[in-house]
């Protein structure tokens, strides 16, 4: 059986590279529509599986017929769409954070959560970047003991603010070393040779909205309702994958052993993690892939029954187009 498959948002990081895993992916598709704004209307795409695509204008009409619409467009626009893509009976799977908190709205990470896809009632919510990585990562802890707390900083890469970001990143690196002024636009101060300690915008406790995905969303993917969690998310000049630093509490006092072990086995995660040979996981080693390393498994020295880890993930893939992917391909797979 294939599939008619459109992607809302063509044009951007994460449309790009829904298009690529779908390809890599061999998904079974009919007929493949990418959807952008009127300025991309009309631009051909070259495609290794698909052939020679056009792009389409993005509005209400360009949905129907659609099986399966991949959302890769920020939130006002997966707002202005989803009545539509609703009404043309397609399984509308949005990247956006529009509909993540929607107790109608199931969010998944397959490996986690795949039962939730299917109550579906036409949207399914893809998470947020660092929260899919940290979540791969702590998923076989918690199944062995469940997760109380959790403290995390992310490490994120500038590939997350768009295609802009490793351009801003690298032009201010050139401007720097040859001792001329630099531009912010993408972020608000300088991230070449700098670290921003703001995601998103700040909240009335103090936390940014990127903070506050991981304990809302960790909440509803983990079916924790009581979890807790505090996080500090921090843009560092890194062009892609993003890192996190996980302090895990859990129910049980685990042993290390049996916690690598979990790791190791785990859907999605490939256990870095030998200290002896300094082997741990970094950014540049996990980018365009779909696993989640895990490495520096280690007792908490504060806590009886913490946990710490240190993990990296590819944003773009398994923190948006290939978790993505993966819905689609986990929805086809009961037809
Ligand atoms: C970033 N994580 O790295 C953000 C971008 O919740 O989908 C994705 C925001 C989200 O800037």
């Amino acid at each position: 059986k294939k599939y008619n498959v459109a992607i809302l948002g063509a044009t951007g990081a994460v449309g790009m590279e829904m298009l690529k895993v779908l390809q890599e992916r061999d998904f079974p598709i009919q007929e493949l529509r990418l959807l952008a704004s009127s300025r991309s209307a009309g631009k051909v795409i070259e495609t290794e599986k698909y052939g020679s695509v056009t792009i389409q204008e993005a509005k209400d009409s360009a949905f129907e017929g659609m099986n399966i619409v991949l959302g890769a467009a920020e939130n006002d626009i997966s707002k202005k769409f989803v009545d539509a893509i609703k009404a043309s009976g397609a399984a509308y799977i949005d990247n956006s954070s529009a509909f993540r908190m929607d107790p109608e709205v199931p969010l998944v990470v397959p490996e986690i959560n795949p039962e939730d896809a299917f109550t579906h009632k036409g949207v399914i919510a893809n998470p947020n970047c660092s929260t899919i990585i940290t979540l791969v990562a702590i998923n076989a802890i918690n199944r062995l003991s469940p997760i109380e707390a959790l403290y995390a900083s992310t490490y994120q890469a500038v590939s997350g603010a768009g295609i802009k970001g490793p351009k801003e990143m690298y032009e201010q690196s050139r401007n720097i070393l040859e001792g001329k002024d630099i531009e912010c636009s993408t972020f608000p101060y300088q991230i070449a040779y700098n670290l921003l300690p703001q995601i998103g915008g700040f909240g009335e406790n103090g936390y940014t909205s990127e903070e506050m995905k991981l304990q809302n969303e960790g909440r509803k993917i983990l079916h924790l309702p009581e979890l807790k969690v505090s996080c500090t998310c921090v843009r560092v000049p890194v062009e892609r994958s993003h890192s996190i630093s996980a302090n895990v509490i859990t129910k049980d006092r685990l042993e290390l052993e049996d916690v690598r072990k979990a790791i190791s086995e785990a859907a999605g995660c490939k256990l870095k993690d030998d200290t002896e040979k300094n082997i741990y996981p970094m950014p540049i080693e996990t980018s365009d892939q779909d696993l989640v390393y895990v490495g520096r498994i280690r007792r908490d020295l504060v806590c009886e029954n913490g946990i710490n880890l240190w993990c990296c993930g590819d944003q773009v893939r398994k923190g948006a187009a290939t978790n993505a992917v993966q819905i689609a391909q986990l929805l086809i797979s009961r037809d």
